[in-house]
């Protein structure tokens, strides 16, 4: 496909505005340099974003340094309103002009190979006459266009440069390069869909193409977590040893180790799914994380996984107290500790296994010697911990903008109540299969039970 055919955008407008921010973020590239330095992008760079059926381009630019020259020289070379494009094409061709104006030079040449323009303007800052020679070039070039306002700092400007927008673009649109969601991305889309007609068609199948990647992609983070609490659930750190003793000796070292492939275990999953969503750049340190700072720390695993009375309810379901209490347990009914009483408190209490975190097993074997094992974890909450955190994960990384460079944080899980927006079989399903986790027993429909918590309506 040549350039003419294919759709292209060349992103433009005054340095520093976040233009390479919005190539980052709609690009879905996180390789794209972006920095509070003025004249980051030197270059006229083209990103092609490729889809199942199609692809387009846009082209991140150098900011303008010298519009109003720009502008003499041009009204200098042209006097018929018919040649300006064609006056636009000297423009970048003129060794001259090259040398003087380099900027404007790459950033120009896009537009005279048939790209269509995205303007970019600070909403935060005032709109002033410096701007109207910029926007007046453009014009010369003679190509579709539409303004994007982007509100840095704040939006207090916006109003004053829709105004002054208006009187060049057609389509002017309020886009946030760090903050658009995907379906504010797609929104902006279908706008440039409108541009140029001829580009129309292409560009409604990679919307389409979009919308069904994002769900592949939801799909296989949650095939992620499938294989993640299903491993972290089974896993078992064994030495073989030639007296009890030894065995008591290893044990720390045991634990130590466990412990770490655990983690380095999370973590991988958490990296799977940053690449899932090509984040490739961001870094992230599970030590950052407030909540809980260790994956070890039972004290807070209330406040990631389901919280006691949840862990209640779920006792009920799994079958570790009679089945009458089940749809009371998963109403949540308040009375229903007291309604039911001692019994089920003790059942659960027994069930959750709290103080047993890590089992530590010494046995003998049949030819001499003996095996000390630690894990699998016990403890009930256990499996909710593992999918509460990556669930949060999930929405924190699924939702960051490419453009956004800052280091991953998370601090707080609302893990318990998007358990119970869960409707009551699926909150059923969901305690049947962490049941059986912890039993270290296979869930063939893993994926499909986790499927609802990866919800937008449960965000
Ligand atoms: N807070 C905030 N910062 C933004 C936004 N857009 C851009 N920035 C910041 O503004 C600075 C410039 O962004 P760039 O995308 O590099 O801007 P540019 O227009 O490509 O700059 P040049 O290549 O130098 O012309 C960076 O520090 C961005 O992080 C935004 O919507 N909100
Ligand atoms: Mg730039």
């Amino acid at each position: 496909m040549s350039h003419e055919q294919k759709a292209q955008f060349a992103v433009v407008g005054h340095p520093n505005k976040g233009k390479s921010s919005i190539v980052s973020t709609l690009s879905h590239n996180d390789n794209i340099g972006i920095s509070s330095r003025s004249g980051t992008t030197e270059k006229a760079d083209r990103y092609t974003v490729t889809t199942d059926h199609g692809c387009y381009d846009l082209i991140d630019t150098p900011g303008f340094q010298r519009p109003t020259k720009v502008l003499k020289w041009l009204n200098q070379q042209c006097s018929n309103t018919s040649e300006r494009a064609q006056t636009v094409v000297s423009f970048v061709n003129n060794s001259e002009c090259q040398r003087n104006f380099p900027d404007e030079v790459e950033l120009l040449k896009p537009m005279t190979e048939g790209a269509a323009i995205l303007y970019v303007v600070d909403g935060s800052r005032p709109y002033g006459p410096e701007y109207d020679a910029e926007m007046e070039i453009l014009r010369w070039t003679g190509q579709p266009s539409m303004a994007l306002i982007n509100p840095i700092e704040n939006s207090d400007c916006i109003d004053e440069w829709e105004n002054a927008l208006t009187q060049y673009f057609k389509s002017v649109r309020v886009f946030n390069p760090l903050k658009a969601d995907f379906e504010k991305q797609i929104e902006l889309l279908q706008t440039f869909a409108h541009l140029n007609p001829k580009w129309s068609n292409q560009l409604k199948q990679i919307v389409k193409d979009l919308l069904q990647k994002r769900e592949q992609q939801c799909h296989d983070s949650i095939i992620v977590l499938a294989r993640l609490v299903d491993d972290l659930c089974q896993y078992q750190q064994c030495q073989k040893v030639l007296t009890p003793d030894q065995a008591k000796q290893v044990r720390p070292l045991l634990e130590k180790q466990y412990k770490h492939w655990m983690k380095q275990r999370e973590e991988k999953a958490i990296k799977e799914l940053l690449a899932n969503y090509a984040h490739f750049q961001t870094q992230f340190s599970l030590d950052q994380f407030d909540l809980p700072p260790d994956l070890f720390d039972c004290d807070e695993w209330y406040a990631w996984g389901l919280n006691k009375k949840q862990l209640t309810s779920a006792a009920a379901v799994a079958g570790a107290v009679g089945g009458a209490a089940i749809d009371l347990a998963v109403a949540g009914h308040s009375f229903m500790l007291g309604a039911i009483g001692g019994g089920l408190l003790g059942a659960g209490s027994a069930w959750f296994g709290a103080d047993k975190l890590i089992d530590v097993k010494v046995k003998g074997l049949p030819l001499g010697g003996y095996q000390a094992c630690v894990g699998p974890i016990k403890n009930r909450n256990f499996p909710y911990v593992i999918i509460g955190r990556f669930v949060h994960m999930f929405r924190q990384i699924s939702q960051l903008n490419h453009a956004n460079r800052e280091a991953l944080n998370f601090n707080a899980t609302d893990f318990q109540e998007k358990v119970a927006l869960l409707e009551k079989s699926e909150q059923k399903e969901l305690h049947r299969a962490c049941d059986l986790l912890i039993k270290q027993k296979p869930v063939d429909n893993l994926a499909d039970v986790l499927m609802p918590l990866f919800r937008a309506d449960t965000d």
